[in-house]
């Protein structure tokens, strides 16, 4: 990502995924925390949308909430 309003795209285009629940990018940490239904969704699914848009994105271990 080159700068916050790709962030801001890639989360926008994240939200209107289907089973998306919340989606959050950030640019500061390069990272999209994404909820989403594992039923109609998948971790490998929104990777391939963001692949889609240009930018790379890949899997990070589930963090825990604290
Ligand atoms: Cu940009």
């Amino acid at each position: 990502m080159d700068c916050a309003a790709c962030a801001v795209g890639i989360q926008a285009m994240l939200r209107k995924q289907a089973g998306v629940a919340t989606a959050r990018v950030s640019y500061d940490t390069k990272e999209a925390v994404v909820q989403f239904d594992a039923t109609k969704t998948s971790p490998e699914n929104l990777i391939a949308a963001i692949d889609r848009t240009g930018f790379k994105a890949e899997p990070s271990a589930p963090k825990e909430k604290p």
